[in-house]
């Protein structure tokens, strides 16, 4: 069956499958909540996370599991192998898990924290019920773990229904209009609940003239898709245009600073948080790529993002804006503008300046998304600002939903970095840390709301996978799981999905499809690495396939700021104070130093830092071009031993996602070859220096 033929089938269960409720679905299981069992002595209303719905929520997951595997609904005081309980002495966000005897017992503060504590136990399986006695407490690294949906509402000429979207339509949105069925949103959130993502802004963070309107005369279809969030405590959060008072409003300004600009803002707020009381707040990617803001009125960041903070403070209401600030219409001759540092210039200078409620949110390197660049110094500048990291989820520049590529891997390298390396000042202090408010130096009012948490561009569409390639969905797993513990290992993250999202009607894995997944996917975000732009100097991608496939050149003589330099001597781009742009200088100690200087910068950022000759011999013992040709042959024979891998579970995976898949790493391989021949054939033409292995370059 190919995969063309299924898309009308009800969606794939993704890592929610009822075998994977099986070690929770087979005991009893009892709910001790104010509304479901009488009411509670002491436990306090905490606003919409308490809300019926939520609790409704739970007791129907924990029906729907019993259910199907045989367990039992049972009152709280009949020894339940499993109780869930609201308890008033929590902390609002996160739960505690005790084990006794085998038997375990969940209580959380919230409605929503306490749904976090029924899918940890279900992710457990049987070992949350085995093993010695215990008293863990858990909860979230950082308080907002978001997902940005690029869906756009009406269907974009050229970007589609939803921007740099690989699953088919949007689940939002369809041609236009806010869907009449939202079902599979509530589909959507429940996945998000299952791994601690409780906030989703809905629509792209280019607004277009038509999702502008969700904030004023659609705001009723606004309101219907939060309802559909809202049964699994996930917020609603709406990106805005900065001019809307102009084109919504009919003002002739969006000037921040202008009074009827300030009165329209406030009004907006109100009647979004009339309509809907749990709304998060707003997202907003201004004077950015075309986006308007408030460069137009001689305005700073800071003044456009207070004059939303403003509207929506009253209403305990958030503002992310976007730090992904730089100019796209730069001129290619010029060597001394450098994209890379833009976010800093505009945004650093700014620290101290925003509103405790507004969340500069950074891209988490300096250029886009990228499979290899720099973590972006913007982190490591804004002590007195919430500062969020935004990660990709979608795959834009990593294969498009077409490559495997789990990116896991990535993410940790990404928030385990320590901006202030391990030992001095910052003593070990991670970008996970500065993002949850515990950076050195964080402002009180910073480290009291616990930092601007992680964000990033969902991957999800109206595919019956829900991310095209099927294996896509471990990156929206592995996400969530690492905004819940950014300290989690990529590998185990990996084996959890596989646990269930292979689950048999027992719960049961086969051991062989949990090697090959790990065989196929472990190290997949090394092996895109290898066979596309090398040693960190990003953006060789194709401009006009949309990001996808290799195009050296594609960008070399454009106005997008995305050079790599390559010359018949050498690659890469001097970023360094001593003779290039200077970037390396955003940096706090040691890695100005570290990044500045040939001998100690990372083998795999050299080409991000450095313009070096081809014979340029790396950490590794190996020349700039030797390890292009070496990376590059080896890339495709990774491919390849994954397709073997694949290959040989025949039979052993659902005949849909088999097919699915094997289709995909048919491209893949298509598409690496490629990526080889073009990337060998491109530097041998331009260096003339051949593969000392003698292997096939053009
Ligand atoms: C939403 C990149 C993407 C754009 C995206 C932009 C952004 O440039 O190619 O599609 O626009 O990033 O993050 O705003």
């Amino acid at each position: 069956m190919s995969s063309e033929n299924v898309v009308d089938a009800a969606p794939h269960p993704a890592w929610l499958p009822d075998g994977a409720l099986a070690a929770v679905g087979r005991r009893r299981v009892a709910l001790r909540t104010p509304e479901l069992s009488g009411p509670a002595a002491g436990i306090p209303s905490r606003g919409p996370d308490t809300s019926p719905e939520v609790l409704a929520t739970l007791r129907a997951e924990v029906e729907h599991a019993t259910t199907a595997h045989g367990g039992d609904v049972v009152a709280p005081d009949a020894s339940p192998d499993l109780l869930l309980a609201l308890s008033p002495e929590l902390s609002a966000d996160g739960f505690r898990c005790v084990r006794d005897g085998g038997r375990v017992t969940v209580t959380a503060a919230t409605a929503t924290a306490l749904l976090h504590g029924w899918f940890h136990v279900v992710r457990r399986g049987e070992a949350a019920f085995t093993g010695p006695d215990a008293d863990e407490r858990h909860a979230p690294a950082t308080a907002l773990r978001m997902l940005n949906q690029w869906d756009n509402v009406d269907v974009h000429p050229y970007m589609g229904q939803v921007e740099r979207g690989y699953a088919g339509g949007s689940i939002f949105y369809d041609a236009g209009v806010v869907r009449a069925d939202l079902s599979r949103v509530t589909e959507y959130a429940r996945l998000l609940a299952s791994i601690g993502i409780d906030r989703v802004a809905i629509n792209n963070v280019n607004v277009h003239a038509r999702e502008a309107r969700l904030l004023t005369d659609d705001l009723a279809e606004t309101a219907r898709v939060a309802a559909a969030l809202r049964p699994y405590g996930v917020r609603t959060h709406l990106a805005v245009s900065f001019a809307s008072p102009m084109t919504l409003g009919g003002l002739s300004t969006a000037d921040p600073l202008d009074d009827a600009v300030r009165a329209w803002w406030s009004d907006a707020a109100d009647r979004v948080w009339a309509a809907i009381p749990d709304f998060g707040g707003f997202l907003v990617k201004a004077d950015s790529e075309g986006q308007p803001g408030p460069f137009a009125y001689g305005r700073d960041h800071a003044d456009g993002a207070n004059l939303l903070a403003e509207a929506v403070a009253p209403h305990g209401g958030v503002v992310h804006w976007r730090a992904f600030v730089y100019n796209h219409t730069q001129d290619w001759r010029d060597r001394t503008t450098d994209r890379a540092r833009a976010a800093y210039d505009h945004f650093a200078p700014l620290d101290g300046r925003f509103a405790e409620n507004v969340i500069v949110q950074v891209k988490h390197g300096p250029l886009d998304f990228q499979a290899r660049e720099a973590v972006s110094p913007v982190l490591a500048a804004m002590p007195r600002t919430r500062v969020a990291l935004e990660l990709q989820v979608t795959q834009e520049y990593t294969g498009q939903q077409q490559h495997v590529c789990y990116l896991a891997p990535w993410w940790r390298e990404n928030l385990g970095f320590q901006p202030w390396g391990a030992g001095s000042g910052g003593d070990g202090v991670t970008v996970a840390d500065v993002v949850a408010g515990r950076g050195p130096d964080a402002a009180p009012a910073v480290a009291a709301a616990g930092g601007g948490g992680i964000a990033a561009v969902s991957n999800v569409g109206d595919d019956r996978f829900w991310t095209g390639h099927p294996l896509a969905q471990a990156n929206l797993y592995a996400y969530g799981r690492l905004t819940w513990d950014p300290t989690l290992d990529p590998a185990e993250i990996l084996d959890e999905w596989i646990s269930l999202t292979f689950a048999g009607p027992d719960g049961a894995v086969d051991p062989q499809v949990r090697q090959t997944l790990h065989a196929v996917m472990d190290d997949s975000w090394r092996t895109y690495e290898s066979y596309t732009a090398p040693l960190g100097v990003g953006f060789m991608v194709s401009p006009l396939r949309a990001h996808y496939g290799p195009d050296v050149d594609g960008y070399e003589y454009s106005k997008w700021g995305t050079y790599h330099f390559a010359d018949r001597d050498g690659v890469g781009v001097d970023r360094t104070r001593a003779t290039g742009t200077g970037f390396t200088g955003q940096y706090p100690a040691p890695w100005r130093d570290v990044y500045e200087s040939l001998e100690t910068c990372p083998d795999e950022l050299l080409l991000f830092f450095h313009h070096v000759p081809y014979s340029h011999v790396l950490r590794s013992g190996t020349t700039v071009i030797q390890h292009i040709y070496d990376t590059h042959f080896a890339g495709v024979e990774q491919v390849r031993a994954t397709i073997a891998a694949w290959e040989a579970l025949d039979g052993r995976i659902a005949a849909d996602v088999d097919t699915c898949v094997r289709e995909r790493l048919a491209e893949q391989l298509r598409s690496a070859t490629e990526w080889r021949d073009q990337l060998n054939t491109y530097f041998f033409r331009k260096s003339g220096v051949p593969d000392v292995h003698g292997r096939t370059i053009y």
